[in-house]
């Protein structure tokens, strides 16, 4: 669509006839104006939102996992493909089991990433390791494609000592300094801000690297979300803002969310390249991302990019999406056109694998993540005193007077409290 828009030459008249303008209606000549660079007219016309064209969905697998675009076939070895298959497949045999253990009470809470596989694992795959990852919380595939283990997953879905967040977080929200991925936070939106302002820090000292903002389309809704690209798109600053388009914001259908064309047609509005792709296709995910990636750093701006996807599993543990979405529309996205099926296909077709290899590879997959598991259960949660560590440098007084009262509240009732699975309190 870049490489399209540049190839014209005089590209307001060519926008302006698409908007259904009569060019002789539009006077060639500069207006005045500082707010906007455009012509003025003769014809007093609204332009509807309905007449404008919508963006469409770059693809190079279609659902059986046949390429369609041959010349876009991103030519990956097959040691390499093997291991993104691999873990998208991981990624959703660690789903299966930490949802399955918050159903039997072990964990309090989770969060499913099924049917987005190929949406993180082929951005993921695109990325270099020191671009900074800004997630929302359905990222799980991006930590582990960058090195986070299932086990590192486990202690942090248990809070235990070994959690790299102390237990102070709810499940789901880890925190990844080791594979530069910044933590996950609740509340909605508040990671694009933040990641476009590292981007204009970053702008300052690396020109090689990029943030990259994960976010849903519910999220784009937050006013943040606004904030962060104005600012970007003023400031040029190197991010990519991958919004994951999955039909929903809990409850609430893309229908109800917005009037607009999707997320990628707002990147636009902001003066933000943007590119709109199938994020089921693991090749279409890669090749959009890693071209965006490029247009990011090397041209120093920021790019939008909205992955087509579709959330199989509930919002979370908290959640049943029966009340609002029919079992049959799950079913087509969860039989019929899966991101993990599709790249099997690619692969089986290649003769690169096949179904022993699947059922050793799950096996195994299965075992390191039950291992895991157990061991996690059973590492002692942290020190309760911790809850008070790490904010700030110097504890104000009202937290120290709070501390010393969980002390003696707990030397006093302790036997009240499961203290014992804790690490000792000091
Ligand atoms: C500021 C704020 N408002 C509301 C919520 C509750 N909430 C949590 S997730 C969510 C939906 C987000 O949907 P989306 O961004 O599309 O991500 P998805 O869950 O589809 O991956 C809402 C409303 C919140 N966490 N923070
Ligand atoms: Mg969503």
């Amino acid at each position: 669509m870049i490489q399209v828009a540049r190839k014209v030459k005089n590209f307001g008249a060519f926008y302006q006839r698409a908007l259904g303008f009569h060019h002789d209606s539009v006077r060639d000549e500069p207006a005045p104006y500082p707010g906007v660079k455009t012509e003025f007219t003769k014809e007093m016309r609204f332009i509807l939102p309905e007449e404008v064209p919508t963006i469409p969905i770059y693809r190079v697998l279609n659902s059986q996992g046949k390429v369609i675009n041959p010349d876009h076939d991103p030519g990956f070895e097959k040691e390499d493909l093997v291991e993104m298959y691999k873990v998208m497949v991981k990624t959703s045999i660690m789903d299966r089991i930490l949802y399955q253990s918050q159903r039997q009470g072990r964990i309090s809470f989770y969060m499913t990433n099924f049917g987005e596989e190929a949406t993180q694992i082929g951005s993921a795959r695109a990325l270099k390791f020191k671009d900074v990852v800004f997630p929302q919380y359905r990222e799980a595939g991006v930590f582990l494609w960058r090195g986070y283990t299932p086990l590192e997953c486990m202690h942090q879905c248990f809070g235990t000592s070994k959690d790299f967040g102390k237990g102070k977080q709810m499940p789901v929200h880890y925190t990844g300094a080791k594979v530069n991925i910044q933590a996950v936070s609740s509340p909605l939106g508040t990671q694009i801000p933040q990641a476009a302002g590292y981007a204009y820090a970053l702008k300052q000292r690396d020109r090689d690297a990029c943030a990259v903002c994960y976010f849903g389309e519910g999220a784009a809704s937050e006013g943040d979300c606004h904030s962060a690209m104005n600012m970007a798109a003023t400031l040029d600053c190197p991010i990519m803002f991958f919004c994951r388009n999955n039909g929903y914001a809990i409850s609430t259908a893309t229908k109800d969310q917005y009037r607009g064309d999707g997320i990628a047609s707002r990147g636009i509005g902001y003066g933000i390249p943007a590119i709109r792709f199938d994020g089921n296709d693991l090749f279409a995910v890669y090749n959009a991302t890693k071209a965006a990636r490029k247009l990011c750093v090397e041209e120093q701006r920021p790019v939008v990019l909205e992955a087509m996807t579709y959330r199989v599993g509930h919002h979370s543990t908290s959640d049943d999406s029966t009340a609002y979405r029919s079992v049959d529309e799950v079913k087509h996205w969860d039989t019929v056109d899966t991101p993990i099926n599709r790249i099997r296909n690619y692969l089986t077709g290649r003769a690169w694998w096949d179904e022993t290899q699947e059922k050793e590879f799950r096996s195994n997959a299965r075992g390191e993540i039950l291992r895991g598991f157990k061991e996690a259960e059973n590492t002692k949660l942290p020190n309760p005193l911790l809850i008070f560590d790490e904010v700030w440098d110097e504890l104000p007084v009202q937290l120290q007077a709070q501390k010393d009262e969980l002390i003696k509240h707990c030397m006093k009732y302790g036997e009240n409290y499961p203290l014992q699975n804790h690490e000792e309190m000091k």
